[in-house]
């Protein structure tokens, strides 16, 4: 049987933890065949992020266009973007695409670096009209002007809860036109929590990419994330990576 082909449109990684490595990891242990587009390398390791190079936008364009016209897509995953213009021009390509598409609305790292300038955060507006699922943690969908905006886009997301506080965690699925579900679960305590946000996004699309619907996606890639986490192998100084690796 053909693999559900996932593409990934997102930043690199060099420690491994989060972006297009986890991403690939993700899709990979999932049984999906992950193909990436780069937008931006990242040196990074556990402790920070110390150098950001944004890709040319044209070769970002040139990377989706081999996936899709050659391998074809199932469905695409959109993290990281590293500039204004590279999110134009995937836009520009997913609007003419007609699969699942999850977007990561990306800001900071876990570390807390920067990942997006203002600029870029004003660009993602025509990524969320086509995204089948926006999926902002905290902070960002604070920035995204909370629920009032997001409801008034009239578009589907995920709030994911896992920075807020207190010992249970909720995430909430907001779809225009159906009952809001929500998730509570235990908090997982621990400092390895780095690329949590790419992983759970790159599953929901690896899941919509085989046919899943939106609720059972994003309900199996709670429970990823989740065993991911408690199999995290504790590498590094800083919020080490999750063990994508250890999850059957
Ligand atoms: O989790 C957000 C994120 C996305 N993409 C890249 C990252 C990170 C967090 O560190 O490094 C490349």
């Amino acid at each position: 049987m053909q693999p559900p082909r996932v593409l990934s449109i997102a930043g690199s990684d060099s420690g491994g933890g989060a972006g297009i490595q986890a991403d690939i990891k993700t899709i990979t242990v999932l049984g999906g065949y992950a193909m990436t587009a780069i937008c931006a390398l990242t040196a990074q390791d556990t402790t920070g992020v110390h150098a950001v190079l944004p890709i040319d936008p044209a070769m970002v364009a040139a990377q989706i266009d081999a996936c899709v016209n050659d391998i074809g897509v199932d469905a695409v995953k959109i993290g990281m973007l590293g500039s204004p213009e590279i999110a134009r021009v995937v836009a520009d390509r997913l609007e003419k695409l007609n699969v699942p598409i999850v977007f990561d609305p990306v800001m900071i790292s876990t570390s807390g670096a920067a990942l997006a300038d203002t600029a870029t955060i004003a660009a993602f507006e025509r990524l969320m009209a086509i995204a089948t699922l926006t999926t902002p943690n905290v902070p960002e969908l604070h920035a995204l002007g909370g629920d009032t905006a997001m409801r008034a886009r009239n578009v589907a997301y995920v709030a994911k809860g896992g920075d807020a506080d207190g010992p249970e965690v909720i995430d909430r699925l907001i779809v225009p036109g159906e009952p809001d579900r929500e998730w509570t679960a235990p908090r997982i305590v621990t400092r390895h929590t780095h690329g949590t946000g790419c992983t759970m996004s790159s599953a929901i699309a690896t899941f919509l990419a085989s046919g899943a619907s939106v609720v059972e996606a994003v309900e199996d890639a709670r429970e990823f994330v989740r065993a991911a986490m408690l199999a995290a192998p504790g590498l590094g100084a800083g919020h080490g990576p999750l063990g994508h690796q250890a999850v059957r």
